[in-house]
């Protein structure tokens, strides 16, 4: 699930948050629900939804006590859990049925990923690995009616600004007529293929066909073509793995690698990383691939040990990065990685 990061809708974040700060919701059930309504509704129409689309939506809004549930059960909620082992998430995530499959959508697709790798630079392997991670290859979209979800969200508060922000962008999509009932998706708001959140959508869906609609919802050629767009916005360079990979020395010095700045995003996820050392510098400390030749000398790659010293370790390049752009996981970067390996090949 990729979030948007523009400084305008920052700025327009900020500016709602400071609303929603002046009346906060009371208690989490449907009257505390529907008096927060009317506070939503204020920042959607400052935010340029039309009357129109929220005269249709708020009175069908109720809340939803089954998504603030899940909400609270994100690993987030509880930041001081321990890791677990990347080799059983792997074994679940990059299994022989998600690979299988990913190969026949990737052969069904090829013409048209092939057309937009030529465009884009996003390797067809990556976009059918993201696909197939998000949606099993669009068998799994979820049910969820996205206003509901999200305008519940919003009410709960824990996360006020994001979700308020995702349920303004719900009703902008209605604006430029998505219907309704496609409006559903997974319970924090994400939607489609690609389980885009609505923001995301507005900025960055792409129609893939040439009919004139970004129905990613519904069409394969729209779903790859805004995941390919998503990558490129986020920086993909072309020609550059997302990593491999490797063996380590016994002996190597690992608090010497250790990264010594902390992201501003997801700090936990790239803590996890060593610092960047090039590829001619990892081949010194005695580093060796374990399926591929090395990229070139001069391309930068952290190191990861995902299940500790002596287990399979990586190295990973800024594609890297792009990956956890769109899900802030190393677990589910490293499996788009394995998955796009295993399906090219
Ligand atoms: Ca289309």
């Amino acid at each position: 699930m990729p979030f948007s990061r523009s400084c305008r809708s920052a700025l327009a974040v900020l500016a709602l948050f400071a609303v929603s700060l002046v009346r906060p919701a009371v208690a989490q059930d449907d009257a505390g629900f529907q008096a927060y309504l009317p506070t939503l509704s204020a920042q959607a129409a400052a935010a340029g939804v039309s009357q129109r689309t929220i005269e249709a939506v708020f009175p069908t809004l109720t809340y939803n006590a089954r998504v603030v549930e899940l909400d609270r059960q994100q690993p987030e909620s509880r930041p001081n859990a321990p890791i677990p082992a990347f080799a059983p998430y792997s074994a679940r995530h990059v299994d022989a049925d998600r690979i299988n499959r990913g190969r026949t959508a990737y052969q069904r697709a090829r013409a048209r990923l092939a057309a937009i790798e030529r465009e884009t630079g996003v390797p067809e392997s990556i976009m059918v690995a993201i696909w197939g991670h998000e949606t099993s290859y669009g068998r799994v979209m979820g049910g969820f009616d996205l206003p509901r979800a999200l305008a519940s969200l919003a009410y709960e508060g824990r996360r006020r600004a994001l979700f308020t922000e995702e349920f303004v962008a719900t009703l902008k999509m209605m604006d430029r007529g998505i219907p309704r009932a496609k409006l559903v998706g997974s319970w924090a708001g994400a939607f489609g293929g690609p389980q885009f959140l609505p923001s995301v959508y507005l900025r960055l869906a792409r129609d893939g066909d040439g009919d004139g609609v970004a129905d990613i919802w519904s069409s394969d050629a729209d779903t790859l073509a805004s995941i390919g767009n998503y990558f490129v916005n986020a920086g993909w360079r072309p020609g550059v793995p997302w990593g491999f990979a490797v063996s380590v020395p016994a002996g190597i010095n690992r608090s010497s690698l250790a990264n010594r700045t902390t992201s501003p995003r997801c700090p936990r996820v790239h803590d996890r990383q060593s610092e960047w050392k090039t590829m001619a510098e990892w081949r010194a400390l005695g580093v060796v691939p374990q399926s591929r030749t090395w990229p070139a000398d001069d391309v930068l790659a952290t190191l990861l040990e995902p299940d500790g010293q002596g287990a399979t370790a990586y190295l990973l390049t800024g594609n890297y990065r792009v990956i956890l752009d769109y899900n802030c996981s190393n677990f589910y970067a490293l499996s788009v990685g394995l998955l796009a390996d295993a399906v090219e090949r």
